[in-house]
């Protein structure tokens, strides 16, 4: 997608602080940090929100969640607990229209969230 903010870290037009990238994802540092650990988890593939997932994106979504474990593991917070969030929709603070998974930690997370 030309004009997908989250397309462009992606193929690295658009610079980013990256911690993993493969084939299918990236996973870069949050622009505005909600926590030490702010992590976003993207797959390269442009898809809109997490209503648009269906069927066919069980395997990447799965995925998605392993990579999320994997780095959890690797900037040290699953002792101390994790979060991961989808914000889907305007009324769920979604900003950005590309899926995104929320890795944050590095402090203790509070319930429920704002
Ligand atoms: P959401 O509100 O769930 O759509 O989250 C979007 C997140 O994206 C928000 O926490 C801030 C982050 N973000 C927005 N623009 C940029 C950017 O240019 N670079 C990086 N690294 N993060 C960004």
């Amino acid at each position: 997608m030309e004009d997908c903010l989250f397309c462009k870290i992606a193929s690295g037009q658009i610079p980013s602080d990256k911690v993993h990238e493969d084939e299918q994802f990236v996973a870069f540092r949050d622009i505005n940090p909600q926590a030490p650990i702010h992590i976003l988890i993207i797959p390269r593939r442009h898809i809109e929100r997490l209503t648009d997932l269906g069927p066919a994106e069980a395997e990447l979504i799965g995925q998605m969640t392993l990579l999320a474990n994997k780095i959890a593991q690797d900037q040290g917070i699953v002792a101390g607990g994790f979060r991961t969030v989808f914000n889907c929709g305007e009324g769920a603070g979604q900003s950005v229209w590309h899926i995104h998974m929320h890795l944050l930690g590095g402090r203790p997370m509070h319930w429920p969230p704002g």
